[in-house]
């Protein structure tokens, strides 16, 4: 990797390292196949094997995506979510699941493996693990009945009989979310979509592709490359991670500030109710103003209104020209600075601007024994990818911006990448943060939205916080290993996450609901991009006044007037 060295000594420098970044503007686009070594880190193995299966195909059929145990993460037992949050408590009106309700969904999706049962069968807890516990190994939900249907209509049968029979459901995805969203609380029954993960069409004209919720992003993604298309959301769980529960999630990613967010882009979703209506709108238009947009209610609504079967997306082109670069800088201002330029002379062909702090890079270190991308720490780093269809065109920018922020000293050092391994690890630097934050024992995240100007004070003043009250230090006796603060600079997205050796409630009491009134006084989001699930329902209201929270729950009894979609959870 050429190294980019210091400013002003560096000008000329940089002029001879023009040539590698000639050389390196003539990588390909990344080869969709090919996972990310951050992915790896967030134990990806098994979808890899899935990736192989989807492009021997046109179609992700009969794989079972099923999320799994993470055998190189620390395996400490989890305590139930209901005792880790008495307060909450199980809603009597939702019914047990009886023997006969076992019968009943045996008869509609047979014998096989599209029903876990341990409400009949002598089962053990370790058989459910992987659909009670969440990611990030905080939430432990107690369900014993897991559902994979294999049809719109199965889901359909399913929801209709859990509605007459007040069954309590969680609809669950590849189970990465990070608001405790996509596990039970209790004993709800999980209707996974594992199993529905067909790609139905794809239009290499219009860009539409038409797949079952249940498709694996990477899958996804690997598909409409094949016909130099790329799927418009990417993020670092992309191997794992579900397009439907993508869409119910409305997830953000790494590429938001290029191609926009899910409520821009999904043309159509089909739809099943909690009363088992299929909502069939999965059109393909890009206009059709006719009557209210019901589907954008189930973008980002989290399962709590109806289960995603299908969606309809708009593919952009797949850029022939990939360009990534990585900096160290020396202030927050730098960073800003830096933004700006880029958004100015890098225009169209900007795809990411990514920011991670030191401390955020260290853990990373810490966490993967990874070696960081350049020789000198810096307070901030920042990481650039350019996407575009003309290789000269792109070198010209990129080459200007690189040497404007040089020669400026806006920015301090940097790296661009050669080839496309360096291209993928200079990625797992921002991408496995997320694990990294996690690896030491636990961790508290927060997915804000704020003004940039302020962004990152939080991360300062939180910091403070936990040295100033004797949770943060070296040893084990503190809980609270380190705060950081990464994110998704080009959406205004900070990442906050309190890096702890375990879960402990004096952490938690330090920080919320403070981080909400920080964020709330600054007219910011409590939840930038991964929702409200179980963590941020009680603090919607930093975040959206009285008469949009009553909309909401108009929305809810409306829809879902039994409950049964996700309880406990949202709103
Ligand atoms: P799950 O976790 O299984 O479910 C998420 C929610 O959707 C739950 O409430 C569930 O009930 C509901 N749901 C699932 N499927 C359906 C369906 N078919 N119909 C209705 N409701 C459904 N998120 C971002 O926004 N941006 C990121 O950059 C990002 N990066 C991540 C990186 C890592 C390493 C990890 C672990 C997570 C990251 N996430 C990110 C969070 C997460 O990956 C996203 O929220 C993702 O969309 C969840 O997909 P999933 O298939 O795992 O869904
Ligand atoms: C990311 O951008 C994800 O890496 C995860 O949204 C963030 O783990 C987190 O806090
Ligand atoms: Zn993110």
């Amino acid at each position: 990797m050429p190294v980019i060295h210091r400013a002003i000594p560096a000008l000329r420098r940089l002029r001879l390292s023009n040539t590698a970044f000639q050389q390196q503007s003539r990588l390909q686009p990344r080869p969709a196949q090919v996972l990310r070594p951050a992915s790896q880190i967030v134990q990806l193995r098994h979808q890899h094997n899935n990736t192989e299966k989807a492009e021997a195909s046109t179609s992700a059929g009969g794989a079972d995506h099923s999320p799994q145990e993470q055998p190189d993460r620390p395996q400490s037992k989890i305590k139930y979510t209901s005792e880790s949050y008495p307060n909450l408590k199980r809603d009597s009106r939702f019914k047990e699941v009886t023997a006969d309700d076992v019968k009943f969904f045996r008869g509609l999706l047979g014998e096989g493996s599209a029903v876990l049962d341990g409400v009949t069968q002598k089962t053990g807890e370790e058989d459910f693990e992987a659909y009670n516990a969440d990611w990030m190994r905080k939430y432990r939900g107690q369900c014993r009945l897991v559902l994979k249907p294999e049809t719109t209509e199965h889901v359909s049968k399913i929801l209709k009989y859990c509605n007459d029979n007040l069954l309590a459901v969680t609809p669950q995805g590849g189970n990465t979310g990070l608001v405790g969203g996509s596990v039970p609380v209790f004993d709800e029954i999980v209707l996974s979509l594992s199993k529905l993960n067909t790609v139905r069409s794809f239009d290499d004209v219009s860009g539409v592709l038409v797949a079952d919720a249940g498709v694996i992003l990477q899958q996804a993604d690997d598909y409409v490359a094949q016909h130099n298309h790329i799927f418009p959301l990417d993020l670092g769980a992309k191997g794992t991670c579900q397009i439907g529960a993508n869409v119910a999630t409305n997830a953000g990613g790494l590429r938001l500030l290029r191609y926009g967010s899910m409520h821009g882009n999904i043309l159509g979703l089909e739809v099943v109710l909690p009363d088992g209506t299929v909502m069939d709108d999965l059109g393909t238009l890009r206009k059709n103003n006719t009557g209210y947009d019901l589907k954008q209610l189930f973008i980002g609504a989290e399962g709590t209104i109806g289960v995603i079967t299908a969606i309809s997306i708009l593919c952009p082109q797949r850029s022939p020209a990939v360009n990534v670069a990585y900096f160290g800088l020396e202030s927050y201002e730098k960073v800003q600075e830096a933004f700006k330029e880029a958004k100015k002379q890098l225009s169209e062909i900007l795809s990411a601007f990514e920011l991670m702090d030191h401390q955020s890079q260290d853990l990373y270190r810490q966490a993967s024994g990874a070696k960081l991308p350049l020789e000198n720490d810096y307070p901030f780093y920042c990481l650039i990818e350019t996407s575009g269809s003309n290789t000269d065109h792109d070198s010209e920018k990129l080459n200007n911006f690189l040497e404007h922020v040089m020669g400026e000293e806006i920015v301090q050092d940097g790296v661009v990448a050669q080839d496309e391994t360096q291209l993928q690890s200079l990625w797992a630097c921002r991408e496995g943060i997320s694990e990294a934050g996690q690896h030491f024992g636990g961790v508290y995240k927060y997915d804000l939205s704020i003004p940039l100007g302020q962004l990152y004070d939080l991360v300062i003043e939180t910091r403070e916080r936990f040295q100033k009250n004797g949770l943060m230090g070296d040893s084990d006796d503190f809980p609270v290993k380190e705060v950081i603060g990464y994110g998704h600079m080009g959406d205004s997205n900070l990442h906050l996450n309190v890096a702890t050796r375990r879960y402990d409630k004096e952490v938690e009491k330090a920080i919320e609901p403070w981080v909400y009134e920080w964020v709330s006084k600054r007219n910011g989001s409590i939840s930038a991009e991964h929702g409200l699930g179980l963590a941020k329902k009680e603090f919607i209201g930093y975040s959206r006044s009285e008469t949009m929270i009553a909309l909401m729950k108009g929305v809810k009894g409306l829809y879902d007037p039994n409950g049964i979609m996700n309880p406990y959870k949202y709103i």
